[in-house]
C-alpha cells in the first residue's frame, strides 16, 4: 500500500509552519486525513499539536546542554540521532493508510539541504525504505519578500534548485507571504519572479544607476580590490548565478498567501497531483455519488 506526504522545506522563517498549519486546516475543512509531524527540534508552538514530534525522541536544548554544542551543531547532532533512529519515524508512518497525508515540518537551517546528506537520506528511507514506500513531494517556500532584491531572490532560488538536485524527489517552489507584497510591487513585474530568468538582473534598480560603463565593466577583473569596492564583482556573481539557474531551467514558483484559503488550497491540488494522491484512492460507492448528488440537489 502507498503512502503519502509532503516535505516542507526551506530557510528559516520561509512561513514553512505557518503553511503546515494552513494546509491541516484545509484538509480538515475537506474531511481529509493528515498525519503531521514535527522534525524541527527547536519548535515549541503549534496551532496543530504534531501527531509525531522529533522532541520526543531528542531535543536540541538537552543536546546543547549535555553535549555542550551551540544551536547549530546540536541541529546536526540531532538529526543524526534520528538518522540512527529511524524505526522512531517508521513505526508511526508505517501504519498509516493511503488517505492520510503526512505533512513534515522540517527546520530552517539550510546546511541541512546544501551541506551534508542528513535530509536526502531521510528522504531515501521515506521513499524508497522498506515498507514504508511514501510517495513524497518536496515543497521548498521561499520569502516573496526577497522580490525586492534580486541578488537575494536569486540565491534564495539556488538554494531551491540544489535542494532539488540533492533530494531527486517531485518537487514544488513556493514564494510564500504573497501577502507582504500587495501595492508594492506590481502584478506584471511580480510575474517575472515566477519563472525567473537572467534578464531580471539587467534592469535591477539596485545597479541600473551606476554609471560604469558595461564594456569597462565587463573587462574588469572581477578580483581586483577596486572591482570589489565598486560592486562590480557581486554583480559578476550575480549574473553567474543566475545564468546557471537559466542553464537548468528547473525553478518556477507558486505563490502562497497562508491566510487565502484559495491559496492553500491551489497548492494543496500541485502536491496532490505531485504525489498521484486520487490515483489511489479507493473508488468511491456509486451510490455514494448518487447520495451526494441528491444532496446538492436539495440544497
Ligand atoms: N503576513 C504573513 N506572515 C506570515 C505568513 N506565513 C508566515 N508568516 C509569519 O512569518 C513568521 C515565520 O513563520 P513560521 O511559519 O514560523 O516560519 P518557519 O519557516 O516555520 O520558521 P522556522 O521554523 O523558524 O524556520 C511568523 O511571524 C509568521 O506569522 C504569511 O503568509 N503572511
Ligand atoms: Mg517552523
Amino acid at each position: 500500500m502507498s503512502k503519502f506526504g509532503t516535505l516542507v522545506m526551506g530557510p528559516a522563517g520561509a512561513g514553512k509552519t505557518t503553511f503546515c498549519t494552513a494546509l491541516i486546516n484545509h484538509l480538515r475543512l475537506n474531511k481529509r486525513s493528515c498525519f503531521y509531524i514535527n522534525l524541527d527540534p527547536a519548535a515549541e508552538d503549534f496551532a496543530y499539536e504534531p501527531d509525531l514530534d522529533i522532541k520526543d525522541l531528542i531535543s536540541l536544548e538537552d543536546v546543547m546542554e549535555e553535549m555542550g554544542l551551540g544551536p547549530n551543531g546540536g541541529l546536526i547532532y540531532c538529526f543524526e540521532f534520528l538518522l540512527e533512529n529511524l524505526d522512531f519515524l517508521s513505526e508511526a508512518i508505517e501504519p498509516l493508510s493511503e488517505e492520510y497525508l503526512i505533512i513534515i515540518d522540517m527546520p530552517g537551517q539550510i546546511e541541512l539541504y546544501t551541506h551534508i546528506p542528513v535530509v536526502p537520506t531521510l528522504t531515501q528511507h521515506l521513499t524508497r525504505g522498506g515498507a514504508l514506500n511514501v510517495n513524497l513531494c518536496a515543497a521548498y517556500l521561499l520569502e516573496s519578500t526577497f522580490v525586492i532584491d534580486r541578488a537575494k531572490f536569486f540565491a534564495g532560488t539556488l538554494s531551491a534548485m540544489s535542494a532539488m538536485l540533492l533530494l531527486e524527489i517531485p518537487h514544488i517552489n513556493i514564494l510564500s507571504k504573497m501577502s507582504l507584497l500587495k501595492g508594492s510591487v506590481p502584478k506584471r513585474e511580480l510575474r517575472r519572479f515566477i519563472d525567473p530568468d537572467s534578464s531580471l538582473l539587467d534592469d535591477d534598480p539596485s545597479t541600473v544607476d551606476r554609471t560604469i560603463a558595461s564594456s569597462e565593466e565587463s573587462e574588469a577583473d572581477p578580483l581586483s580590490t577596486e572591482s570589489m569596492m565598486a560592486g562590480r564583482s557581486f554583480k559578476k556573481l550575480n549574473q553567474a548565478v543566475a545564468r546557471l539557474i537559466d542553464d537548468f531551467s528547473m525553478v518556477s514558483f507558486l505563490q502562497l498567501d497562508a491566510q487565502d484559503e484559495d491559496s492553500v488550497g491551489a497548492i494543496l491540488s500541485y502536491i496532490d497531483d505531485a504525489i498521484q494522491y486520487h490515483e489511489a484512492q479507493e473508488p468511491r460507492e456509486p451510490n455514494d455519488e448518487i447520495q451526494d448528488w441528491e444532496d446538492t440537489a436539495m440544497s
